[in-house]
Formats: structure tokens, sequence, C-alpha cells
């Protein structure tokens, strides 16, 4: 039976695929979203991530060893610190000086001698290490296969040898704090293995007992700045049946019927400037209550808690039988575009990815998201805020997955007491500043370089994210928790712009349009388009803030005054939308780069909008021709969502075949910059879903650049700004329902195409409509 199904199933859905029949199958007919593969992991790429927004792992499955490569949010080199260069407050007014006088090399240089952050760069993010797990012989092993499932958040890896199916699971619960594996197998007396770690990190391991391994170890020195962080890592073998032994630094099980793994990690970090934690104790109560529990009821737990987020939201691009193959092979064909399947578990997996890296209480997810087995990671795994840790969190809302946001807004706050510090001694100004980067530390001095670390506006940028936690859940408590934060950014771009000399405008300067270098040596300049944009989106949202709070009459006057003032959007000679505040972006050095800074405005900004700015439209989209569809991981993810945001979906799915294709995607599914960066699954994820729903304060658009490549479909549980919760089917290419929830009541605008109506939708009733 189970052979004539496996038969037939390729040919119903190739029937299904072509007809209009879809809608009636059932999403559990295609069963669960999994990654699933027929080998082992050799890379870290192929490894499979879980995690909890704390801890994270990598699992290998290989045969005769696991490697679970282990992180812990919290796990960074350095300690508390302030790297403002003591020079940089006397040094401003002659770069501001030199950048009038167009000397932009020679602001450069003195940048580079007085401004620049020490140390020059920021703290690295680390790894705990490897919990090793040695099997006896398995050349024999057949019937290998390993997955990922979404649905439950649970990696699996099964072979078997010798007659004997062996299985391990594991997942990381948030509600239990801690790694499970299971060992098991379908035989009693089977489970055999010896449990050791390993880390290049400066720590020692141990056995606690009979039945634990310890990991103690400290967090490295960088950039002349002391490790001050303790970590413990503890991993606890609970064997049924069989003998468990322990020698000096390893645990062997013989013989067992089952294992159960308990892993778990603990820091000393508390605050960006306190890191008098006890990892010891952490580490133990953790452990401790954990097992007392048993694996179903920890699994159970872990399912709750999981499922309730991921749930919210399912996705159907459409069916084809692609959906059989191991995922690094369907990667490899998904540009020959037939398989929406690998489109919707791009999707989703960004979610899975979101809910496992960014949970409150932790920290927010950063450039590998919570996954990292080196010292010292490519750009040091930070947060870069100057496009980076944004774009983490742009599926974040839509994708209905508020509460993953707030470990971004609780940085955001601590941003607000360091930048005002560095705002205070770099500038002498009010508020709060932070340039292109930060870290566990929430340094915020410009670092790297002039041409990277330069830029004042991303603090700015952030507040983005803030005011879209407020639009999103239209609640006033949001929007008053946020509103110090957004005051503190426009503050101290109230006391820092300066008067460009030809036009008059407010500008920043000195500044560089994220990093791309002009015709002219530098990146430094005043005034870039992105800033001025960023700018009136924050003082927009300030002024709003305050009007809906009754607050702060006079900041408002002010804000809408310079707000008025700040250089507008230019069209250039090429038809495009001008970088910088003159016309040089046909002889730019790097006419392909991979930032496209100044499109901003469009997505994820709100200065520019097809219908409201159709000129500004235009140039963004002439922009984007010049620049290419092709870059790197996050910046090919961004051209999807602008293309998204343009209307055309067509030319979002040509680029979305590069994003999902192996030059942008590793066989794990993880964003290939290249290397690894986890941005561009989140942005990719973004333009997905902006595809099919778009939402600005009261409106909400359904299926604004429905691609042909998806005829018919169906996304349920988006979230739209105002506080409502959107469902689309679509078939043969048109909308059939829009189905529009309102959590908090409210009304709201909908459109489809140029179809438009304004409903009324009372607290938790649903609007239902069919687009005309
Ligand atoms: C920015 C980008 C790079 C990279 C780094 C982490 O500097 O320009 O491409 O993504 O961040």
């Amino acid at each position: 039976m189970n052979n004539l199904l496996r038969f037939l199933r390729p040919i119903v859905l190739a029937i299904l695929a072509a007809g209009s029949v879809v809608s009636i199958i059932s999403a559990a007919e295609t069963g669960p979203p999994v990654l699933w593969y027929d080998r082992p992991a050799v890379k870290w790429v192929e490894a499979l991530p879980l995690g909890n927004g704390r801890l994270g792992t990598m699992m290998f499955g290989g045969l005769d060893q696991e490697r679970l490569q282990l992180n812990e949010g919290t796990l960074w080199a350095g300690g508390p610190y302030d790297p403002v260069n003591p020079d940089a407050k006397a040094a401003l007014p002659e770069v501001r000086r030199l950048v009038n006088e167009a000397k932009y090399r020679e602001a450069a240089s003195l940048i580079s001698a007085k401004v620049m952050a020490k140390p020059l760069g920021q703290m690295p993010y680390q790894t705990v290490g490897d919990l090793l797990l040695s099997f006896p012989d398995a050349t024999n092993a057949q019937n290998y296969r390993r997955d990922l499932n979404l649905d439950t958040a649970v990696a699996s890896v099964s072979y078997t040898v010798d007659g004997v199916r062996y299985t391990r699971e594991a997942f990381a619960s948030a509600p239990d704090n801690v790694i499970v594996v299971r060992l098991s197998s379908d035989k009693p007396g089977r489970i055999s293995f010896t449990a050791r770690m390993k880390t290049p990190m400066k720590a020692t391991a141990a056995t606690d007992g009979q039945d634990t391994l310890v990991l103690r170890g400290k967090g490295g020195d960088s950039g002349g700045i002391k490790g001050q962080i303790q970590y413990q890592a503890r991993v606890k073998v609970v064997a049924q049946g069989g003998k468990t032994t322990a020698a000096s630094d390893e645990i062997s099980v013989d013989g067992a019927d089952q294992v159960t793994l308990l892993i778990t990690a603990a820091t000393s970090y508390r605050r960006f400037d306190d890191v008098s934690g006890d990892p010891e104790a952490a580490a133990l109560k953790q452990l401790g209550a954990a097992a007392k529990k048993s694996f179903n009821s920890l699994r159970a737990a872990h399912l709750a808690d999981y499922q309730a987020l991921f749930h919210r939201v399912t996705i159907d691009l459409g069916r084809s039988e692609a959906i059989e193959g191991p995922t690094n092979v369907r990667i490899q064909h998904f540009a020959e575009g037939n398989d929406p399947q690998l489109a919707a578990l791009y999707y989703q997996f960004s979610r899975y990815l979101l809910i496992s890296s960014s949970r409150p209480g932790g920290q927010p997810a950063n450039l590998q998201g919570i996954w990292n087995e080196s010292l010292n990671p490519p750009w040091q795994s930070k947060y870069t805020i100057n496009i980076n840790t944004e774009m983490n969190y742009w599926p974040a809302e839509s994708g209905n997955l508020a509460e993953c946001v707030e470990p971004l807004i609780v940085m955001v706050k601590d941003l607000t007491v360091t930048g005002a510090r560095t705002a205070q001694s770099m500038y002498g100004a009010r508020g709060w500043v932070v340039h292109h980067n930060t870290d566990l530390w929430r340094a915020s001095a410009p670092i790297d370089g002039p041409n990277w670390g330069m830029w004042p506006s991303g603090g700015a940028w952030l507040c983005l994210h803030l005011w879209d936690r407020y639009q999103f859940s239209g609640e006033k408590a949001d929007l008053k928790r946020i509103y110090p934060a957004l005051k503190g950014a426009s503050e101290f771009f109230l006391d820092t712009l300066q008067e460009e000399p030809k036009h008059k405008w407010l500008v920043t300067n000195p500044s560089i349009s994220p990093e791309n270098g002009h015709p002219f040596g530098a990146a430094v300049c005043a005034g870039p388009t992105m800033d001025m944009q960023i700018l009136r989106d924050l003082f927009a949202n300030t002024i709003k803030a305050a009007e809906r709070l009754g607050v702060d009459g006079d900041l408002r006057k002010q804000l809408s005054a310079a707000r008025a003032r700040l250089a507008p959007n230019q069209v250039g000679a090429a038809g495009q939308l001008q970088e910088w505040l003159e016309d040089w972006d046909m002889r730019a050095p790097e006419i392909h780069h991979r930032h496209v800074s100044h499109l901003y405005g469009l997505y994820p900004g709100h200065d520019i909008h097809r219908r409201d700015t159709p000129e500004l439209a235009a140039a963004v989209k002439k922009s984007l021709e010049v620049r290419g569809d092709k870059a790197t991981g996050w910046a090919t993810a961004w051209r999807i969502c602008l293309w998204a945001h343009l209307g055309d979906g067509d030319h979002a799915f040509e680029i979305l075949k590069f994003l999902l294709s192996p030059e942008r995607t590793y066989p794990n599914m993880f964003d290939a910059h290249p290397p690894f960066q986890i941005d561009g699954n989140f942005g990719g994820a973004a333009g997905i879903a902006d595809l099919l729903m778009q939402s600005r304060e009261g409106e909400i658009e359904v299926l604004p650049a429905l691609p042909r490549a998806w005829p018919t479909g169906n996304v349920k549980g988006l979230r739209a700004r105002g506080g409502f919760e959107v469902d689309v089917t679509w078939r043969d290419g048109r909308l059939a329902e829009a189905a529009i929830r309102s959590l908090n009541g409210g009304s709201v605008q909908l459109r489809y195409g140029s179809a438009t109506r304004e409903v009324k939708i009372a607290k938790g009733k649903t609007y239902r409509w069919d687009g005309r």
C-alpha cells in the first residue's frame, strides 16, 4: 500500500499543480514543512540549527560521531567598555569644514586620526564549544535520514545498522531552558557511546559525579579589552538501562535502552555594564529543574511553547512534485521555477530561525542569529545596524512574531544609555546616537574606519522598529514605552544637524551613504539621501507619538521645522534617485554596490510610495536597474523587498530564484553572503510576505505583487499595521478572499489592485472581501 501511495503521489501532485482544485487539498497532505537530507553534515553550513533564543546548537548527525556545536547568546569577548575617542569632539568642527569644502579625503584622514573608536573594532560573539558523542562502528549503516521539522522544531537522525533502527531526536526548549537530545533504538540495550566536550575557548572540561560533563571557561580578550565573561556548560546523561561510567573528562554509556541528554549553558553576563552573574548556579538550576521532568513532558512543554508562535502563520504558494527531493537538491533546482513549496519553506524557516534565536529575555539575533562555531566569526557576528540587524527583524511583525522583537527593543533601550554617553562626549549633544555597529556591550562609537563607521544614523533606523511595534500592535502602552527612545534619537539630530552651504538644507555632517564610496576618493560626505529619509521617518514618528501621548509641544514644533528643512529626495540626470546631495551616482566607483541605502525611502522606510510619489518610485526603479539584481545574500533580499514595493512580483521572483540558489543558500538553508549571514534569510522572508500583503498606517493591500509563478495559494495569519490579522486566498492569479480580523477594533482601507474599500471592524470580528 505504502509503495502504491509513493508511486501515485507525484502524479497526483502534478495533476493538482496544473489544475485548479488545489485549494481543496489540506496542508496535511503535503506533510509538515521539513528540511531533510540523506547523509550526515560534513560542513557546518550543512548542520541543522536548533535554538531557544538563549541556547543554540548545530546538529551534524554523524554516524560514528555526533557533533553538537553549542552557543549561548551572551558569550562574547571583552567586557563593559566605552570606546569613544576623547579627541573626537574637538576634531568634528574641522571635519565638517573640510566636508563643506569638498575636501573629502582630508576629512576622512582627520576622522581616522581623531574620531574613530578606541579600540577600532568591537567584540566578537564566541562559541561555547562542542558536545561530541562517539558511537561504535556504523560503517554498514543503511536508510540514513536527517531532518528538521519546522512544525515541531525537532531535529532527527535515524539509520539502521545490523537490523537495528537507531534514532536521535533533539530540540531546544525555551520553557525549560535546555537542549534535549534523546538516543533510542527499536531493540533494547543497543545504545552505547562516549560523550565529551571540546572547545577552542579558554576552558576546561571535566565530569561532575557519574553522569554530568562540565565545561568551565571564559570569554576571550579582544582589541585590548580583557575577557570578563565567565561561562559554564553542563550536560547530564540520563540513561535507562545499561551502564554509565565517568572518567576524568568523559562519560560512557554501554548497552542502554534509551538515553536522554540535557544540555545547558550560562554566563556571568547580566547587562551591558554588569558581569556579576554566577554561571554555575544558573546552569545547575536549569539542569536540576529539567532533570525532574520526563523526556515526554519536556517535549510537550517545548511543543506547546513553540507552536503557539509558529502556528500563527501558514503559507501555501502551490504544490509540485519537487517537494519529494532532499532539501539540498531542491535548492540546486529552485531556479528552474517549479518548486513553490521551497519558497514557502524558506519563509517558514525564517520564522523558525527568529523563534529560535530571538526570545524575550535573550539577546537579539546577531549576524549569525545565535549560531557560531568560532572565536572570531566573520564581522565578529555582531549587530551591524546599517542594514543587517534591522533586516533580521523585517519579517517579524508581519510574520506575527511580536514577542521575538522584544530583545531588539530591549537592546535599543540599552543603547539609549550607552548612546547618550557617546552623544555627549563625542558631539556635545543631547539624546543618544549609535553608529554602524554595536555588540553585547552596546558600544556606540564609530568603528572600523571612516568609510564604514562614520555614520550617525544607526540608532535612528532602529527606532523604526520601535515605531512598528506600536503600529502593528495598535496599543497605546507600546507607544508610551517606545517614546523616550524616539525622543532621544530626535534630540540628538536637532543638536547636530548642520546647515549645508549651497541650499541651506539641514544635513548630517560628517556621514556616509553606507558603505558606498563616492567619486572623490572617500565615502565621507554630508547629507546622504538615506540619512534624510531616516530622519524624515524618525521626526514624523516622534511628532505623531508626542501628539498621541499629548506631550512635548515645543519639541513637536522644533521637529516639524527641522523636518521641513532636511535635504529632499532628488532625481539625477540618469533618472535615478540620487544617493548623495549631488548627482554623483553614475560616477561612483562601484556602480553595482551591494548597499542600496538611498532606496530605504521606499522600503523599509515610508518616504516614497509607488502611488503617492510615483516620480520618486520611478527613480527608485531606475536606481535598482543600474545597481543590478545580483548581490550578497542580504543585498539580494533587499532587492526582492524593493521590487515587491514597486509592485513588480515577477521581477522580485526572478531575484528570489537567485537567493534560493546554491550561490546564496547553503544546504541547510542558511543564507550565504557568502559567508553565512542570517540577514538574507530574514530579508528573503520579508520579501515573500510583502509579495502577498503590505500594510501601512490605515491601509492593508492584498496581493500587491503576486508573481505569476504562484497562481493559486493562500497565506493565513499575517499581521498588518493597526492591529489586524490577515488571511489571503487567491486562485488563478486573482484574489479569491481576504479575511481581515481586528484585534482591537478599528477602521482601515483595504486595497486590491485599483479596488479599495473602507471598513470598520469591531474588536475580534472578521471582515471578508473578494476584492471587488
Ligand atoms: C555590512 C555589509 C557587509 C556585511 C557586514 C556584516 O558592512 O556591507 O556586506 O554584511 O555588514
